[in-house]
């Protein structure tokens, strides 16, 4: 990262997140109280509790309060951005998607509680999060709301996420190109980190143009995450299987150290990283300090 980072000693990165993950998982706990049908509500506490790293709300509350919106304002939307998140990798780990077995170190939703019931917790969760922003947001403009349940509709949808999954399923098996990949991991990954930041910033009163800037932001360190995460794919399964090329190379999943090569991969992740905090120039450096490390921290992470 650049020095900016030096302007900012005052700056307490891992306490900044430890406290907004704290307030985030606080209201998610309250969203979904354990009432009857007992079952449902298990199985969505289990997921949505399930100890994720709220990077998603954590950069849409960062966003609001960079463009000058009070967090409190925000914590719906960031919290209705964390509820599809989790119900896409309920929906993403079931037998006729991925077929995973283990989540965050636990057994998936549908083999805790099974397929029906894993359908029907992501489903809920899907409803639950509009309802939620649509209902829980207060002292915001309703303009802003509406449009900003619009950003996230959209990016969830045929032009997002189930775009990006869609795509994925089809290219099982197949040669994929470079192009291809990114549209995938642009729309199947990407597009609810923009969103998350969007939102954040449209919740926060931000303009027009201090909005699109935070859009570029948000684009490079979307598809950075889902570069990061194609590198630790590799460099953990070397580590865990004690040899040069890990279970991605050796399987055939598209992903950029298979198409480009792990240097070339790391280099781009730079160049993303690079990209993101260029658009951050434009603001006052210390407002822009938690989205500056949130880059950092998705280029760097670990898990
Ligand atoms: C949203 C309507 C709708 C349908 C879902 C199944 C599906 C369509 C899309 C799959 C999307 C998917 C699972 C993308 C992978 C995203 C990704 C990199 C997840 C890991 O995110 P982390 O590392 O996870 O933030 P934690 O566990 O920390 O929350």
């Amino acid at each position: 990262l650049s020095p900016q980072t030096n302007r900012l000693p005052n700056f307490h990165f891992q306490e900044y997140m430890k406290t907004k993950a704290n307030k985030i998982n606080i209201v998610l706990d309250a969203s979904v109280p354990l009432q009857n049908p007992i079952k449902i509500h298990e199985s969505i506490r289990y997921s949505l509790l399930a100890g994720g790293k709220r990077v998603r709300p954590i950069l849409c509350l960062a966003a609001c309060e960079l463009v000058g919106g009070h967090e409190d304002t925000a914590i719906p939307m960031a919290c209705a951005v964390e509820m599809i998140h989790t119900m896409s990798l309920i929906h993403d780990d079931l037998p006729c998607m991925d077929d995973d077995d283990l989540r965050r170190g636990k057994p998936t939703n549908h083999k805790a509680f099974g397929e029906e019931t894993a359908i029907l917790a992501g489903d809920a969760l899907l409803s639950l999060a509009f309802e939620h922003v649509a209902t829980k947001t207060t002292n915001v403009a309703p303009q802003r709301v509406v449009q900003a349940i619009a950003e996230l509709g959209s990016a969830i949808g045929t032009e997002g996420l189930v775009a990006g999954q869609m795509v994925d399923i089809l290219s099982a098996g197949k040669e994929v190109s470079l192009d291809e990949l990114e549209y995938i991991h642009v729309h199947k990954t990407s597009k609810l980190l923009e969103a998350a930041v969007v939102c954040g910033a449209i919740i926060g009163g931000g303009d027009g143009i201090v909005v699109e800037r935070l859009r570029k932001y948000a684009r490079c360190i979307g598809l950075l995450f889902q570069v990061v995460d194609d590198i630790l794919d590799v460099t953990k399964s070397s580590k865990e299987l004690g040899k040069t090329a890990g279970k991605d190379l050796a399987s055939h999943k598209a992903t950029y150290p298979r198409l480009m090569g792990l240097g070339k991969a790391k280099e781009f992740a730079q160049q993303l990283v690079g990209n993101a905090v260029e658009e951050l120039r434009h603001f006052d450096a210390s407002r822009a300090a938690p989205l500056y490390h949130l880059a950092g921290y998705i280029a760097s992470r670990q898990n």
